[in-house]
């Protein structure tokens, strides 16, 4: 008699291959039709499950943990985890694992695409073209702000924030500035040609801020009212970060009344729901949540959340593993 596959549970849709990989060690339970589970079903589906392949939006805490005794091992497709209780899942002795690197640069990427189509004022400019209202040029039709040339001020200097200040330096010329929790090293931030700033220097001195900065109780409204006043009226803020970094009902107000010029935002605070203010107010660009969005990069991030689940599962071993101390038997 076979010896049944340990289960494992995918909560949401996902590339074919995904599926196949994972179905040559495991019992798979998929999710085809990409149905929006509610707590109570992802917790009655993850009953018997060994491994759960998530996408970041699973809450992974101790009173669910507790609930699902044979869980091992979580694996996010995504490089953030803040649904991962990581001391909660040590104390379960179950692994979170994230799929960093393979995002960086199509998400870096993104970042300047939101700073451009923001500073350059293209979907502002294209809705108008779409309404009909383009009859004549004018010299100040449209007037953006410069990007080549300006400062850059990046909060958040990990792999991503560094691969934007190399974009920012070398390509558009940019003066690059930073704020983290720890100044790089001298040889990282010369790869980067950035200069370490604090969070208030940076603020006052930047011409653009993106926020790149992992979200924790301590990144909570690293961007509320105070530091929205304390930037240049002509400023641009672009968060492709996580929602709840910024304060989104300060910065709809903000944007109103001109206290920064505007803002480019791919994250929002309770996502998919947006603040309704930042839906009426022209001087934003908003996009869903779709900086690592490219084939590639969403397929590599898959491939590493199931490289994860195999490796850990079948070897003991994991790529990327986030609490290690699960890894060392106690
Ligand atoms: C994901 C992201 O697509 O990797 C991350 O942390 O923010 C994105 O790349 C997103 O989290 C999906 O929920």
């Amino acid at each position: 008699m076979n010896t049944p596959k340990p289960r494992i549970l995918v909560t949401r849709a996902i590339f074919q291959s995904v599926i196949d990989r994972l179905s040559e060690h495991f019992e798979v339970e998929p999710n085809p039709d990409d149905v929006l589970w509610d707590r109570a079903e992802l917790l009655r589906r993850m009953q018997g499950k060994v491994g759960v392949f998530a996408t970041g939006t699973e809450r992974m805490d101790a009173e669910l943990l507790a609930q699902c005794p044979d869980l091992k091992i979580c694996a996010n497709m995504t490089v953030g985890y803040n649904n991962f209780d990581l001391p909660a899942m040590s104390a379960a002795g179950v692994l979170g694992t994230n799929a960093p690197d393979v995002l960086t640069e199509t998400t870096a990427d993104f970042g300047f695409a939101l700073l451009l189509a923001t500073a350059r004022r293209v979907t502002e400019s294209e809705h108008f073209l779409r309404a009909g209202l383009w009859t004549r040029w004018s010299y100040d039709m449209f007037s953006g702000a410069e990007v080549h040339g300006s400062t850059l001020g990046i909060i958040g200097m990990g792999r991503i924030g560094q691969a934007i200040a190399r974009r920012a330096a070398f390509g558009f010329g940019m003066r690059v500035i930073y704020h983290n929790r720890s100044r790089l090293d001298a040889a990282t931030e010369a790869a980067c040609k950035a200069s370490y700033a604090g969070k208030q220097e940076l603020l006052q001195s930047a011409d653009h801020v993106m926020l790149v900065v992992p979200y924790s109780a301590a990144s909570h409204h690293t961007i509320g009212a105070a530091e929205l006043a304390s930037m240049k009226p002509t400023a641009i803020l672009i968060n492709l970060a996580r929602g709840g970094i910024v304060d989104d009902a300060a910065l709809a107000q903000a944007l109103r009344n001109r206290t920064i010029a505007a803002a480019g935002l791919d994250v929002y605070e309770g996502e998919p729901k947006v603040h309704p203010d930042l839906l009426t107010v022209p001087n934003v660009v908003l996009t869903p949540h779709i900086a690592s969005a490219t084939p590639g990069t969403r397929q590599a991030m898959a491939d590493l959340a199931v490289d994860n689940l195999i490796g850990y599962l079948t070897q003991g071993k994991a790529v990327t593993p986030l609490n290690s101390e699960v890894l060392t038997p106690r």
